[in-house]
C-alpha cells in the first residue's frame, strides 16, 4: 500500500520542523548530539506522527504504545519531538541542559512527561523494551513497544542478550529500530567494531528483519505497518541513515556526533535544512 501524497507531505513538513527545532535547541543548549538526532528524525517523525498509538493527554494510558530511546544521548533531538506534541511547554527547550532544567542531555522519565524511561547509558534500552513487550503478552494487552538503538550501541553485549530473550519468548509486539548511520562517537562502525553482516545477525537471533532507507518516509511507513502484522517474533528495522542528514556541511561526518553551533553557523544550518526539505518535497511532486 503506497502512502498518499497528503500524508507524505505532512510527514515531510513535520520532519523538517523537528530538524529545525533540534538545531535551535542545540544552539540554546550550547551544544548537543546533533549528528545522531538528525539521522533518527525521520524514524521519530513517522513513529510519533503516523504509527504509534500516542496521546499526549493520556501519557499513562495502559494501552499506549511504548517507545524506548535506547540511544538516549539524542535527548536534544527527542525533546523537540515531545515538546512539539504538547507533552511539555516548548519554552523548556530554551533551557535544554541548563542547570535546574528538567531536560538534561539524556532524557529522564521521572522529570520529563512523555519519556517512558531514563536512558543514556547505552545497551540497556532493548532489555527494558523486551520487558515491556513481555508485560504486554502476559497481561494480554495489545500495545506495541518500539525501541530505537544506535548501531555503535550494538557493540554492547547486553543488546544481544535482549535479542536472544525477545526471540525466545516470541515477543511479537516488539519492534526494534537500529539507526544505521554507520558512524559512532569515535569513527565509522566498520572501522571501530564491525557489525556486518548486520541483518543476518538479527535473523540468526530469530528476528524478522526489514533493511530499509531510514530517510524515505513512504518506505518507513510501509515498513512499520508491515511490522505490525507480525505477531509471532520480534521485528528489527535496520534504518539506513546518514549522520547529520539535512545539514550538508556536517552530514556523513562522524566528528559531528556532538557539536555546537554559534548564531552565524546556525543561520547557515537553517538554510541547509530548508534546501534539504525543498529537495525532498520535490520528490513528492515527481510522484
Ligand atoms: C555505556 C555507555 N558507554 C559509552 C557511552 C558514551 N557514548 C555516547 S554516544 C556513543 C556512541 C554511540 O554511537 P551510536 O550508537 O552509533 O550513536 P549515533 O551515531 O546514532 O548517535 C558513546 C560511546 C554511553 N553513553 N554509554
Amino acid at each position: 500500500m503506497s502512502l498518499d501524497t497528503k500524508t507524505w507531505q505532512r510527514l515531510e513538513d513535520k520532519a523538517h520542523e523537528l530538524r529545525s527545532l533540534t538545531l535551535d535547541t542545540v544552539v540554546w543548549a550550547g551544544g548537543g548530539h546533533i549528528g545522531g538526532s538528525l539521522s533518527a528524525m525521520d524514524v521519530l517523525t513517522v513513529l510519533y506522527h503516523e504509527i504509534m498509538n500516542f496521546d499526549p493527554k493520556k501519557l499513562d494510558g495502559p494501552d499506549r504504545d511504548r517507545f524506548v530511546l535506547s540511544k538516549g544521548h539524542i535527548g536534544v533531538g527527542f525533546a523537540p519531538v515531545l515538546a512539539d506534541l504538547g507533552c511539555f511547554p516548548k519554552d523548556w527547550l530554551k533551557n535544554f541542559n541548563h542547570t535546574g532544567s528538567p531536560l538534561g542531555m539524556h532524557p529522564d522519565g521521572s522529570k520529563v512527561p512523555g519519556v517512558e524511561i531514563a536512558t543514556g547509558s547505552l545497551g540497556h534500552g532493548l532489555s527494558i523494551a523486551t520487558g515491556m513487550a513481555a508485560a504486554a503478552k502476559l497481561s494480554g494487552r495489545a500495545f506495541r513497544t518500539y525501541c530505537l538503538l544506535g548501531d555503535g550501541e550494538c557493540n554492547e553485549g547486553s543488546v544481544w542478550e535482549a535479542a536472544m530473550a525477545a526471540s525466545h519468548f516470541k515477543l511479537g509486539s516488539l519492534v526494534g529500530i537500529v539507526d544505521r548511520n554507520k558512524a559512532m562517537i569515535d569513527g565509522m562502525t566498520e572501522d571501530v567494531m564491525s557489525l556486518e553482516p548486520f541483518a543476518d545477525k538479527w535473523r540468526a537471533f530469530g528476528w524478522d528483519v526489514f533493511d530499509v532507507d531510514g530517510h524515505n518516509i513512504p518506505q518507513l511507513v510501509e515498513t512499520f505497518r508491515a511490522a505490525d502484522t507480525i505477531n509471532d517474533r520480534p521485528v528489527m528495522v535496520i534504518a539506513n541513515t546518514i549522520k547529520g542528514e539535512g545539514i550538508g556541511s556536517i552530514a556523513g561526518n562522524y566528528k559531528w556526533h556532538y557539536g555546537s553551533f554559534g548564531a552565524d553557523q546556525a543561520v547557515e544550518g537553517h538554510k541547509e535544512l530548508d534546501a534539504y526539505h525543498a529537495s525532498r518535497v520535490a520528490k513528492i511532486k515527481e510522484k
